[in-house]
């Protein structure tokens, strides 16, 4: 049978093999990866499951998103990571080697392999044609403990490119362009499979912004073929040895078909406060901007910024811009210091920052009041940037460039710079990534203050009642749930602390009104939580008493998230009924301990006195771990018994 690319990397690590579309399916894990602002919990999950050595080919642990190290607490998080990994068998990228996605696509990334990663941006790494997916730390830490990964078999979207892109659009405008048409949820459940004649003039560098970005349709993931460019890359990485040719077969099937005459596009841009909010650069040029942030693991590889460099060289910004720029690897940053680039930015007036998140996560650089910043990140959700009233722009390393030279909006094609032939050579660098301990039983695990420990569940009772705490719209992001930034972050392995922020920007003391009401439920309407793979989203809620969320559809990976700490998602059956649920209506749910999710699940909303048919999001394998309380409280019985 003729395999679409990523059928054929699925079945070579499911035992099912005439899948059907969202039946769940076992996926063989090959490789996982964590960063620290969702590692610390994965890891002290694997520590609960009594994991000794991890059972995948390649484990590797990343430092990268909470490294300002303002008080004692994301030291305290570096600390148990690097203990850990060396216990565990853990590959370790210390502070300062790069973003977890840049340097995992430049140094162990394979074609043909599987990974999973505690980030939501994993799928970047499909520019290496492997199946890359974001995962709760839970499903990672099982990953490395040797279990499948479960999903719901995808459709395969085939996006077809065609042509060639004209000198100043990017990447980035290619993957603006598939939001606009597809949105922020019209990935869910699918995979976008790139093809057709345009993919050989996009190097792995330009594939990987737009795999990356796919994660923004709410998409399980983004795959292109592995072939010459890909050749190229892994000979530049000095790893050629990790190459092999990998296509779709000629005549295979996909499920839905997008078309992109790359000769076609604009430069892009996504308007506040979504990334599918796209527009032309056309009808925002000349409006004055403040700020602009290049890098993120979106944009921060050595072609990007080579083209940064190229547009700037010589010139200054405009007096009313702010511009940063942070590398996505420490080897990068290091061809960069070699070729004079960097002498380009500082010259230029850059403020140049480490090779880490920074911005993109809210750790620093917040806009000035009412600001207009552009980034060439992946997120512009509301409140991420640190300042509410701000508006966050997304956009190419090339718009970004020339508007900060411009002082607005400004459009690099007409620019004449440098935009390709970039010279590659030696540029490979480890000396910051630490091997695993070749004696794990004389590790001694560090935990400082900052590392509490993990709460756990109740068990389901068999009915409870419980007031809708908060009802809230469509397309609330894991940052609405539980915000990043500065202050927040580094409250990752502290879940009291952490879930005195969730819902900040929504609901101020969201966490007093669950007290006071022993916990809750949580309406909302489509794609609820989408954005970051952060499991905090579910467990500071769950750490606030929330027992249900009812939604009308959920984002991927914050589902799983759910499940695997006992909170029961909902859907309504009849989606009007949203309407008649106001906050503080009084809800009861009976009859748990018979929960069949085939069936209807029935309940009265006793302040209006009605009753609601819904939909449980989840399946039968599922229902032990919801009445256990989540699959730690699960694991710990099944090992009792
Ligand atoms: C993000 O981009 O939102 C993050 C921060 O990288 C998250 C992970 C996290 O919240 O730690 C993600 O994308 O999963
Ligand atoms: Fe880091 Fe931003 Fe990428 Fe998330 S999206 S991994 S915060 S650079």
């Amino acid at each position: 049978m003729q395999l679409n690319l990523t059928q054929k990397i699925l079945n070579a690590h499911i035992e099912d093999q005439n899948p059907t579309f969202a039946t769940p399916v076992e996926v063989k894990i090959d490789q996982t990866l964590t960063q620290d602002a969702t590692g610390t919990m994965a890891y002290i999950q694997l520590e609960a499951m009594g994991v000794d050595q991890v059972k995948t080919e390649l484990s590797v642990s990343y430092v990268d998103h909470n490294t300002l190290q303002s008080g004692f607490m994301n030291a305290d998080d570096h600390a148990y990571l690097q203990s850990i990994a060396a216990k565990h068998g853990v590959l370790y990228s210390r502070v300062g080697n790069g973003i977890c996605h840049q340097v995992h696509l430049e140094r162990f990334a394979k074609p043909g392999k599987t990974l999973i990663g505690s980030d939501s941006h994993t799928p970047t790494a499909g520019a290496m044609a492997c199946i890359a997916m974001g995962a709760g730390g839970l499903d990672v830490a099982k990953a490395m403990a040797g279990l499948p990964y479960t999903i719901p078999y995808p459709q395969v979207v085939e996006v077809r490119l065609e042509g060639k892109l004209n000198h100043g659009v990017s990447a980035k405008d290619i993957i603006l362009e598939l939001l606009k048409r597809r949105t922020v949820k019209g990935g869910v459940g699918k995979v976008f499979e790139y093809t057709g004649s345009g993919v050989q003039y996009l190097s792995v560098y330009q594939r990987a912004t737009i795999t990356n970005m796919g994660a923004e349709l709410g998409a399980t993931t983004s795959i292109f073929p592995s072939d010459q460019r890909t050749l190229e890359f892994l000979k530049q990485q000095k790893r050629e040895q990790d190459w092999i040719e990998l296509a779709a077969d000629p005549g295979c099937i996909y499920d839905d078909l997008e078309i992109i005459d790359l000769s076609t596009l604009r430069p892009a841009v996504a308007c506040p406060n979504s990334p599918d909010a796209v527009s032309p650069i056309d009808d925002l040029l000349h409006r004055k901007i403040d700020q602009v942030a290049i890098g993120s693991c979106t944009n921060s590889g050595f072609e990007d910024l080579m083209k940064v460099a190229s547009i700037l060289k010589g010139k200054t910004i405009a007096p009313n811009v702010s511009l940063v720029v942070s590398p996505g690897s420490r080897q990068v940053l290091i061809k960069l210091m070699e070729n004079g680039a960097l002498q380009t930015f500082v010259q230029a007036g850059a403020r140049i920052l480490e090779c880490t998140c920074g911005p993109c996560i809210g750790m620093g650089q917040s806009p000035k009041s009412n600001g207009v910043s552009l980034r060439t990140f992946n997120r512009n959700f509301y409140g991420r940037s640190g300042t509410n009233s701000a508006g966050v722009y997304l956009v190419s390393p090339e718009v970004a460039a020339a508007s900060a030279i411009a002082g607005e909006f400004a459009d690099p094609t007409t620019l004449d710079y440098q935009d390709h032939d970039f010279e590659m050579v030696d540029y490979v660098d480890d000396s910051m990534i630490l091997l695993p301990s070749s004696h794990p039983e004389d590790v001694e695990i560090v935990r400082g203050p900052n590392i509490k420990p993990l709460p756990l569940n109740d068990e389901l009772p068999d009915s409870f009642t419980k007031k809708v705490v908060i009802k809230l719209g469509d397309n609330i992001t894991t940052d609405h749930i539980a915000p990043a930034g500065a202050e927040v972050l580094p409250y990752r392995s502290n879940i009291e602390k952490l879930s005195t922020f969730v819902f900040r920007n929504n609901k101020e003391g969201f966490d007093q009104i669950c007290k006071a009401n022993h916990g809750g439920i949580i309406v909302a309407k489509e794609n609820y939580g989408q954005g970051s793979s952060r499991e905090h989203a579910a467990l500071a809620p769950m750490y606030l008493g929330i027992k249900a969320v009812i939604a009308k559809s959920f984002a991927r990976i914050h589902l799983a998230n759910l499940i695997n700490f006992g909170i029961l998602p909902f859907t309504f059956k009849n989606p009007c009924d949203y309407d008649t649920i106001d906050e503080m209506d009084e809800l009861e749910f009976k009859n748990l301990k018979q929960l069949d999710p085939k069936k209807t699940f029935v309940i009265m909303n006793l302040t209006k006195n009605l009753e609601y048919e819904l939909t449980c999001q989840f399946d039968e394998h599922d229902v032990p771990t919801l009445q256990a309380g989540g699959t730690l409280n699960f694991i710990r019985k099944m090992q009792n018994e």
